[in-house]
């Protein structure tokens, strides 16, 4: 069939609107009809050529919600109708990985998705008899696209596309950070470094879980009033306060943060996130995504006296067991989405989406076909 999509066909290059060729689904695989998509710093990221392991050319976008068109041979776990969420974090539910319990990091289909290929090791997209690599193995920024099976989340009929296509991302990187790496308890206080589209998902976290303290720093003062609206108790600008930053925050929190986290991909801001933490049981998370080569430093003693330093994708959480209950916490009001869908524009505008996160004018573009 054909679709429309947005391609990338090259690093640092805007991306062009084509009609470009998909394939039907093979066995284990199933085609979706995308109705809406979120554009988050990582299409940026990998966009902007920074990616190592960007592959070109390529069609982006991993924060989509759509409706399964066909299934292939063999699928059980949804059919023609169901409304789902595209997850780049799969759940195959029969790893060794998804297995443990201990993550939801599951590798059934992690080198194949690493090289932009389906599990057969072959693509299903094309533009004039050239292969187009899949991204993240969800590619939502086409009107139609395929995906395993284990790669989908069947969520509520009832839910807003423009809306959960949200939860695809930044909202359960967020929320799941708090609740099923941290495991904040009622009453923690917690430090929120970087109130953008993942930071305020981890103060609506913190907040949904009972957090007393919500303390959120951004050099940005404009995002300190919707931090406040999704449950910012205090609010530092680094830029507007004398000393340091790590004494300011210990000193605010009597004694250091119970948890904090990074969401900005600043190595600096990761070490301050670590150091503010409470001695011997402060836990900092990392959630940034630093840039190619970098790393992180402490002084060891920080740990030896009881800080501990951990990282999360996707929030820790399980795509098709967790994300539809997430998407029902939205329907019942437990969490917010609206506010910070500020932009909303159809697929020939996605270079507009681009640019306004690049000017810190967005929170979340969401493009609707
Ligand atoms: P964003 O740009 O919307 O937000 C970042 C915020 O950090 C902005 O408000 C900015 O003003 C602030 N900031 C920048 N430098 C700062 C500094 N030195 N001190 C304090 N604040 C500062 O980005 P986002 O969409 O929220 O993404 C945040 C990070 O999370 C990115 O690195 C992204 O790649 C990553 N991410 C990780 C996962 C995961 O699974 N781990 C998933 C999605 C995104
Ligand atoms: O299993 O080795 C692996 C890779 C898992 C990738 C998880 C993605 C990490 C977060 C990147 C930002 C997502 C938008
Ligand atoms: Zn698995």
């Amino acid at each position: 069939m054909k679709t429309r999509a947005a391609v990338a066909m090259e690093a640092g290059k805007p991306l062009v609107i084509e009609e470009v060729d998909l394939d039907g689904p093979k066995a284990g695989e199933v085609l979706v009809e995308i109705k809406a998509t979120g554009v988050c710093h990582t299409d940026a990221f990998t966009l902007s050529g920074a990616d190592p392991e960007g592959l070109f050319p390529t069609i982006l976008g991993h924060e989509g919600a759509g409706v399964v068109l066909e299934v292939g041979a063999g699928v059980t776990s949804v059919q023609p109708g169901d409304h789902v969420i595209p997850l780049y974090t799969p759940e195959c539910r029969q790893c060794e990985y998804c297995l443990s319990g201990k993550t939801n990091l599951c590798q059934a289909i992690r080198a194949t998705q690493g090289k932009g290929l389906m599990p057969d090791g072959t693509s299903r997209f094309s533009l004039n008899g050239r292969m187009l690599h899949h991204y993240m193995g969800c590619s939502t920024f086409a009107n139609h696209t395929v995906l395993p099976e284990i790669s989908l989340a069947k969520i509520d009929p009832d839910a807003p596309f423009d809306k959960v296509c949200y939860v695809g991302c930044g909202v359960t990187t967020g929320v799941g950070a708090v609740l099923y790496t941290a495991h904040v308890e009622p009453g923690a206080n917690v430090v929120v470094f970087g109130l953008g589209g993942i930071g305020l998902n981890v103060i609506q976290g913190a907040r949904m879980v009972g957090a007393d303290m919500i303390v959120g720093v951004d050099i940005n003062p404009a995002r300190r009033e919707m931090a406040a609206r999704f449950g910012m108790t205090h609010f530092v600008n680094p830029n507007e306060i004398d000393g340091d930053l790590v004494a300011h925050l210990v000193e605010l929190t009597g004694g250091g943060a119970d948890y904090s986290f990074e969401c900005i991909g600043n190595v600096n801001v990761m070490r301050a996130a670590l150091e503010c933490c409470h001695k011997g049981w402060g836990v900092s998370t990392i959630i940034g995504v630093a840039g190619a080569g970098q790393e992180i430093s402490t002084r060891p003693f920080q740990l030896v006296t009881g800080r501990k330093w951990q990282g999360t994708a996707f929030g820790g959480a399980r795509g098709r067991t967790d994300v539809p209950k997430i998407v029902d916490w939205y329907m019942k009001g437990r969490i917010e989405i609206d506010p910070l869908i500020t932009h909303v524009m159809p697929l020939e505008r996605i270079n507009d989406a681009f640019d306004l996160m690049h000017e810190g004018k967005s929170i979340r573009s969401v493009i609707t076909f």
